[in-house]
């Protein structure tokens, strides 16, 4: 839908933005970005009306053709299905795990999700049990006085009206309290933050990288090899023979094609930076959600003891295609990492490389549908159409 709506004056802006690949955003190439891209949504905005849309419409490629070459681009560099290529890969893969309903998914419930690490559980308990019920009561009391104001003091009731304009206990009372309030809100808020900006020593460190519209994951400790994590589209809109979404991947628009794997019960940090715009990481069940900023290293750290399969989405809005660039974050036990570790070309932390790792950590393109070659082609893909 929203393809359809961009203009021409956002894509050449696009464009112009884009930094010459392989070279790494200058602090002032950034603030010269950022005004052309601040000029760009204005620019957007302005044709956002239903005319200019109606306009711009016919020149925007057809919806299948729009949304075909992120997820088919790694179908389209090896012909079989993605899972034939990873049985091809040189050690076993593991299976992913289907989705347990109401754990990392969302399903409908209000409020927020069920919280898989501690500093989720600190923050849910937080917010369900001490903001909300601060909101409640406060609204309550206001309500109430309103009222009873409303009431008690109308011009029928209360024709002559008192001339009364200080009140030095009620002056006390109405600066003191709303004091002690956010006293109260402050000091477990600022317990959670320090407990998220300081985490304990990583057992494991992923590099998270967003990019328009998908996600590469790199895993430094483990030989330096990248997952690319493309959104699986519906069976529908895949051409025949190639990989589509089934309930055992998750959702629609929330499963991809590879997941981010981590170990239950270890400490993970994440290194979150981007290659072209400004992309969100955000995982509702871990409570995790930080900017994925080119030019900048924003870090964000879980620890989740149970395993499974918890899904989130890019959450700052980052393009045409914003919508469809999923995170699905498989937490398995450490056996089970390491067999995926080693399914990638990559090696154990701590380990030395084997004779045959060596060559596929350093030159992840052999491993098959997963490596460098669908990052060409998707982004190239993802250029070309707009
Ligand atoms: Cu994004």
């Amino acid at each position: 839908m929203l393809e359809g709506l961009e203009c021409p004056a956002y894509k050449a802006a696009k464009i112009q933005t884009r930094p010459p690949a392989g070279l790494p955003l200058q602090p002032k190439q950034i603030g010269v970005t950022m005004k052309l891209t601040g000029w760009a949504i204005a620019l957007a905005a302005a044709g956002l009306t239903p005319t200019a849309a109606g306009a711009t419409a016919p020149q925007a490629a057809p919806p299948q053709a729009i949304s075909a070459p992120a997820a088919t681009a790694p179908a389209a560099a090896t012909p079989a299905p993605a899972d034939a290529a990873v049985a091809a890969t040189p050690a076993p893969s593991i299976d992913y795990a289907a989705p347990t309903p109401g754990i990392g998914v969302p399903d409908g419930r209000k409020g927020v999700q069920d919280q898989v690490t501690a500093i989720g559980q600190q923050a849910a308990d937080f917010h369900d049990n001490w903001l909300l019920l601060m909101c409640g009561l406060i609204s309550i009391f206001v309500l109430v006085l309103l009222a009873w104001t409303i009431l008690r003091y109308r011009r029928g009731k209360n024709p002559t009206p008192s001339r009364t304009s200080h009140n030095t206990l009620i002056e006390v009372i109405w600066t003191l309290v709303p004091v002690l309030v956010l006293v109260a809100i402050a000091i477990p808020s600022i317990r959670l933050i320090r407990a998220q900006y300081s985490p304990p020593p990583a057992d494991l460190t992923v590099k998270v990288i967003g990019n328009q519209w998908y996600w590469t994951y790199q895993y430094p400790d483990n030989g330096g090899f990248e997952v690319v994590s493309n959104m699986l589209k519906e069976q529908k809109d895949v051409k025949p023979g190639d990989r589509y979404r089934t309930d055992a991947d998750g959702p629609p628009l929330l499963a991809a094609d590879e997941r981010l794997v981590i170990p239950a019960g270890k400490i993970v940090k994440f290194i979150v930076t981007s290659n072209d715009v400004i992309h969100a990481f955000a995982i509702p069940a871990f409570w995790t959600k930080i900017d994925a900023n080119p030019g900048r290293l924003n870090e964000t750290w879980v620890k989740v003891d149970r395993p499974g399969v918890y899904f989130g989405q890019c959450s700052e809005l980052c393009g045409a295609r914003h919508g469809y660039m999923p995170i699905a974050v498989e937490v398995v036990p450490e056996a089970t990492f390491n067999a995926w570790i080693a399914s990638k070309g990559g090696t154990p932390k701590g380990a030395t490389p084997s004779a045959e790792a060596v060559p596929a950590a350093t030159a992840p393109a052999p491993t098959g549908d997963n490596a460098a070659v669908p990052v060409e082609g998707t982004n190239q893909a993802a250029v070309a159409q707009n």
